[in-house]
């Protein structure tokens, strides 16, 4: 089996609703990037990378184009299921662009779940559930909004709920917290989540005004080293996110004891490849990870299900996906959607996504052997 095409293409998606706020972005359209390998039989293999904006990390949607533009000529004619060396030929293209490197991996696990009549799941070891938890973040906003969200998207069955602070007076945050916490039902999971956007003086403070509040603290500050300084003051688990680059900036913070937990994005590591890698070191540590991405279609929601779905339960924390925040879907046939805030495994072999083509405009660009 060979790579003969790899097509392009770029979407729109413009945010449902309100503006997606976080402490440091305000959003309210993204640009994705869809990725279609076809190999010299007619095999295709589907993926994507959304970046969350031009300046929330070292990502942009025009540098994932660039960069799969700068890899996609050393992979034709390479087997696209011999997904370690596809890794390894990109990484001797291009030095770093992991997140742009993702929509590859994607879209080889994919074609290899199609040739061998699995789903990406059954790959990676199997779903130990036939469905997992999704988890809503509730972006900035007033108190009294914030507990709105909350008691809603409890009653939709979400049992995780995310609330962004950060970015404001930190009366606010605390203001929030209180306020989320009076309406949280047994059983419902809260996570904290600051974006970088608190320094750690004020990181402190919050937790010591929440400290007989149940949360888990997200990503408080913006580099590693404020967070380590944070831990030693802090009456909350910290878990890290956008500071867990790849693979060595996770075995750093478990090897310094630097967080409880990790709040994952795939295309930040590189892909489900090395995600597979991040679920297999957190299991080992016993600590608990979600399986998200910064934003994406049912591409990207389809393959954190996938991987969420192979995440021992005791250590799964959920899936956040973009599609409440997303009109439509890429596969009318098989949208990802939440129920009753859960999500149900795909069933179809590969990422059980295949784009409507019809629904995309043209690739902005094909490379072909
Ligand atoms: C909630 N998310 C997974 C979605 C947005 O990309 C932000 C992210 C997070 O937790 O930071
Ligand atoms: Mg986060």
């Amino acid at each position: 089996m060979k790579i003969h095409r790899i097509d392009v293409w770029q979407k729109d998606l413009p945010i449902q609703g309100p503006a997606y706020k976080m402490a440091l972005q305000t959003l309210t359209a993204l640009d994705t990037t869809l990725v279609r390998i076809t190999t010299e039989c007619g095999q295709e293999g589907w993926g994507e990378v959304c970046p969350l904006g031009p300046a929330y990390q070292p990502q942009h949607a025009a540098g994932a184009r660039a960069a799969i533009g700068e890899v996609a000529p050393h992979l034709l004619g390479e087997n696209p299921l011999h997904i370690e060396r596809i890794n390894s030929r990109m990484h001797q293209a291009l030095c770093g662009s992991l997140y742009a490197k993702s929509a590859i991996d994607m879209a080889c696990w994919d074609l290899a779940g199609k040739a061998y009549n699995a789903r990406v799941c059954d790959l990676l070891g199997g779903a130990i559930n036939t469905e997992i938890p999704s988890y809503y973040a509730i972006g900035l906003s007033s108190p009294e909004e914030a507990s709105a969200v909350a008691i809603k998207k409890q009653t939709e069955g979400f049992q995780r709920l995310q609330l962004k602070v950060g970015g404001r007076a930190l009366e606010e945050d605390i203001a929030c917290i209180h306020k989320v916490a009076e309406v949280l039902q047994s059983g419902t999971a809260l996570a904290v989540d600051a974006n970088r956007g608190l320094n750690v003086s004020d990181a402190m403070q919050l937790s010591a005004a929440c400290r007989d509040i149940r949360f888990i603290f997200e990503q408080p500050c913006q580099t590693y080293e404020q967070g380590l300084h944070l831990r030693k003051n802090c009456h909350h688990p910290i878990w890290l996110d956008e500071v867990i680059e790849d693979v060595n900036c996770l075995l750093r913070a478990i090897r310094d004891n630097a967080a409880d937990g990790f709040g994952m994005k795939q295309s930040r590591v590189g892909g489900i490849s090395q995600m597979r890698t991040v679920r297999e070191i957190c299991a080992v540590a016993g600590l608990p990870i979600t399986c998200d991405d910064s934003w994406g279609g049912d591409l990207v929601a389809a393959a954190c299900i996938h991987l969420g779905a192979t995440v021992q339960p005791s250590l799964f924390a959920g899936s956040w996906i973009a599609a409440p925040y997303i009109q439509g879907h890429d596969d009318p046939q098989h949208p990802i959607k939440i129920s009753n805030g859960r999500l149900k495994v795909p069933e179809t072999h590969g990422l059980g996504v295949i784009p409507d083509t019809r629904l995309l405009a043209s690739p902005v660009i094909t490379f072909t052997l």
